[in-house]
């Protein structure tokens, strides 16, 4: 899963990357945990030798436009198109060198972003269309190419009234035809302000979030507001020095946990957890099956399955293990179209 951030040159995105990575991504590629306190309490379980958290993997690697010419800004666009989710970056904060921040204004560039999306997207659409209408005039078509063609229509009206795709239903077995496309306004989406040092702990009372905060709310796109160089500065310190920073910018806590747990919460995973020698935490679609998890752990062991064990973690947490679980009568028998439930332990028995 592939986050992408976005935004204009100079609003802190390969800072926050940094604070997230601690530096050391090369080529704007880093697997980034997501903060997961049944893995730990796992862990804790006697028994692992190795602990491997889920991750998403997050990229600072769009190319840059240049905000002077728009029309530029289709590079990182196109780019965009690849990633499962998109964090938008948008300059909060205030320094001297700000060419193309004067004046500050996060929400004028929200709206910049909102727009380009849209148009983005309608440029997609109306060139898939004119491909389709060819296919039309040469009677070559195929009745999914009509219902294609019936969809992109409407979603084509949707997009012209300047609203996005996140509420658009697309009838599942259209479904494989649009992934190629992309659609950023489909795309799961969390907006970044990155505000000022000066302002941390104390956005509530800053009238240029305010605004920020009633169009995120009126788009339903979750808003997070950091500071990008106070995160790469409190991630750098060692970690008993770190309480005494936060409590002097008068921050509660670091934002980057919150940050990364918001993108997953927009992605509509699901965690599950395999463990043998390694404790594995998994990511998987909500609503994902038994077979889905047995796909995602290895392809010979979905091929192979016969059945699964699960288990929630919390049980087994409190069982004091998997075994004793089993013994407790907390481990259930499920077939390939069992539906997970989040943080269920599983064990597959497969034969290939
Ligand atoms: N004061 C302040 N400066 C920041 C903050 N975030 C980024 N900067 C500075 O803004 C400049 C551009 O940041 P950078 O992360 O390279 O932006 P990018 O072009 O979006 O990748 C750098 O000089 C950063 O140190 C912030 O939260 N506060
Ligand atoms: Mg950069």
């Amino acid at each position: 899963m592939k986050v992408a951030l976005i935004g204009f040159p100079l609003s802190g995105r390969t800072t926050l990357f940094e604070a997230l990575s601690g530096g050391h991504a090369r080529e704007g590629v880093a697997s980034i945990p997501i903060p997961d306190a049944r893995l730990e309490q796992l862990a804790q379980l006697a028994g692992a030798k190795k602990v491997t958290p889920a991750a998403l993997e997050w990229r600072d690697d769009l190319p840059d436009f240049n905000p002077e010419k728009p029309e530029t800004a289709r590079q990182p666009l196109s780019v965009a198109r690849q990633s499962d989710a998109l964090v938008c970056v948008l300059r909060a904060f205030d320094s001297p060198y700000a060419p193309y921040h004067a004046p500050i204004d996060p929400t004028r560039d929200l709206n910049f972003w909102l727009d380009e999306f849209v148009l983005s997207d309608l440029q997609v659409i109306e060139n898939r269309l004119e491909r389709l209408t060819k296919l039309f005039q040469s009677h070559k078509e195929s009745a999914a190419d009509r219902a294609e063609h019936a969809l992109l229509e409407r979603m084509h009206r949707v997009l012209s009234a300047g609203e996005s795709l996140r509420e658009f239903e697309v009838p599942r077995e259209l479904e494989p035809r649009l992934r190629g496309f992309g659609f950023l306004t489909r795309k799961p989406m969390v907006v970044v302000a990155n505000v000022g040092e000066r302002v941390l702990g104390d956005e509530a009372r800053s009238e240029m979030l305010q605004r920020l905060s009633a169009l995120c709310a009126a788009r339903a796109l979750p808003l997070v507001s950091l500071c990008a160089t106070f995160e790469r500065d409190l991630r750098h310190l060692p970690e008993a020095e770190q309480a005494e920073f936060l409590q002097m910018m008068g921050v509660a806590e670091p934002a980057l946990p919150r940050l990364v747990r918001t993108v997953y919460e927009q992605l509509r995973l699901q965690v599950f957890y395999t463990m043998s020698d390694e404790l594995r935490a998994w990511l998987l679609p909500q609503g994902g099956t038994a077979l889905d998890a047995a796909a995602t752990i290895h392809s010979d062991i979905a091929r192979g399955f016969i059945r699964a064990e699960v288990c929630p973690a919390d049980e087994v947490v409190a069982a004091g293990g998997w075994k004793a679980a089993h013994k407790a009568n907390k481990v259930q028998v499920v077939g390939k179209e069992y539906v997970m439930r989040d943080g269920d332990v599983i064990y597959v028995r497969f034969n290939v």
